[in-house]
């Protein structure tokens, strides 16, 4: 990996990372998930949100196929392992990370973008799961995390049919939640990290680690872990500060589009 495959400057209260490998359409290789999980495990305190973009015509082309050797089975579980270690990392880190995507948005590219916790894409955007026709199988989370988003069937089509959705179908069918035109989705996805950066950090905290707790619990289970959630987020200062305000006129009201 050259150092600034994958390139990282804070924009204000921004973590901004970029996939900076375009001569490969961003394929990640073992260096570059290493160097994901690392970032996401060491961001500054003052980082509030991030995004996370790809260099060139494409957000990324999935795992290095350079890299795919000769690996026995217990390598190759290994392999799997630490993408799962990179992208928990991100998915249940410090900050909300919102994804800019277009272009290439297809196998490992696709199970690093489900990871992250919004998905903005520009018109150019296509997805696929190529694993399939390369004889191999989903190893960084896909599995689980992109059933979640669109559905244990459309995932089984896209592995053994190949079938690619265009920008405009992946925002119907969930894989992503704002299509914006081409070249739109840095400044979207930049904007809505701005907006993320100004909730109380332990609301974000909650949004980020118990909602998918709870959405994977029993009901009862569920509204438990609920109930201990939302009593620790009202106890902090901020949110009674953040209400008060609200209460004396001085908070923005929710306004209809
Ligand atoms: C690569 C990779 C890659 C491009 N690994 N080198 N992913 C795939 O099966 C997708 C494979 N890639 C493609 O289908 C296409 O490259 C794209 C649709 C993404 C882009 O097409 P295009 O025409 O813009 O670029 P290109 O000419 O195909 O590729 C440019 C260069 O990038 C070329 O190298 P060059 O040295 O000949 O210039 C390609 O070989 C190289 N390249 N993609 C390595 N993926 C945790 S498990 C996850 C499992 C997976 O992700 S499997 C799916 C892998």
């Amino acid at each position: 990996m050259k150092p600034d495959d994958i390139y990282f400057e804070m924009q204000g209260a921004i973590a901004v990372v970029r996939l900076n490998r375009p001569a490969k359409r961003n394929a990640l290789g073992d260096a570059m998930v290493l160097a994901l999980r690392n970032l996401f495990e060491t961001l500054p305190p003052e980082a509030k949100a991030a995004v996370l973009y790809g260099a060139g015509n494409h957000f990324c082309a999935g795992l290095d196929l350079g890299e795919l050797t000769e690996r026995d089975a217990g390598q190759g579980l290994q392999h799997s392992r630490m993408w799962h270690s990179a992208l928990d990392r991100l998915q249940f880190g410090t900050v909300p990370v919102v994804a800019a995507l277009h272009g290439a948005v297809v196998g490992g590219g696709l199970e690093l973008a489900s990871a992250c916790h919004i998905r903005v894409a520009d018109d150019t955007t296509f997805y696929a799961l190529p694993e399939g026709s390369r004889g191999i199988f989903v190893g960084g989370g896909g599995s689980v995390r992109i059933p979640k988003l669109i559905g244990v069937a459309r995932m089984t089509d896209m592995m053994l049919t190949g079938r690619v959705y265009s920008a405009v179908e992946g925002g119907r069918i969930g894989l992503a939640q704002y299509l914006v035109a081409e070249g739109a989705a840095f400044d979207k996805a930049f904007e809505l990290a701005k907006r993320i950066a100004q909730n109380a950090p332990l609301t974000n905290y909650a949004i980020m680690h118990a909602l998918p707790r709870i959405a994977e619990q029993s009901a009862d289970h569920g509204l438990f872990t609920e109930a201990l959630m939302s009593s620790i987020a009202q106890s902090a200062p901020e949110a009674k500060a953040r209400v008060k305000a609200f209460l004396a006129g001085k908070a923005a009201k929710v306004k209809k589009n």
